[in-house]
């Protein structure tokens, strides 16, 4: 009898406790992730929109590349640390043709768009800095396609 008086009990506690973790209503203490940043870089012939971007460390950063020229664009960035892969849309097929033969490297940031085009890539930078993107297409960089992504401290 005794037995089964403890049971009780613990099934009791264990139901509050089931409660009390539920009824939390969103207040949740544990860190939510940033929601993905979008930003839409305009190029054009031969120009970069937007030469600043910033985002926070471990914030996800949805880049469209919108080509409005009737030269092909890219956006690179040789350098930068990240948490997981460049993830793109529809990349496979939209890079077809893409000549990368220029570079000695590959960068670990890449995105191009087809004169008319557009492309989107997610990337979540990892550390805090100061990071260069640019247009890799020959003469591209040295004639201003240069910016500045800045990563915050989050
Ligand atoms: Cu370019």
């Amino acid at each position: 009898m005794k037995q089964k008086t403890v049971l009780f009990g613990l099934c009791a506690v264990a139901l509050l406790w089931l409660l009390a973790a539920c009824g939390g209503s969103g207040e949740s203490a544990a860190p939510t992730a940033r929601p993905a940043k979008p930003v839409t870089l305009t190029a054009t012939d031969i120009a970069y929109d937007v030469n600043a971007i910033e985002v926070a460390a471990g914030q996800s950063l949805r880049l469209t590349l919108q080509n409005d020229g009737v030269l092909e664009h890219d956006f690179s960035i040789m350098k930068m640390p990240l948490n997981g892969e460049v993830r793109g849309d529809e990349m496979e097929v939209d890079m077809e043709g893409h000549d990368m033969s220029n570079m000695s490297e590959e960068p670990d940031v890449h995105v191009a768009a087809m004169a008319g085009g557009s492309n989107t890539i997610s990337f979540t930078p990892a550390e805090p800095g100061t990071y260069q993107y640019q247009c890799t297409v020959a003469g591209h960089k040295e004639a201003g396609m240069v910016g500045t992504l800045t990563v915050t401290v989050p």
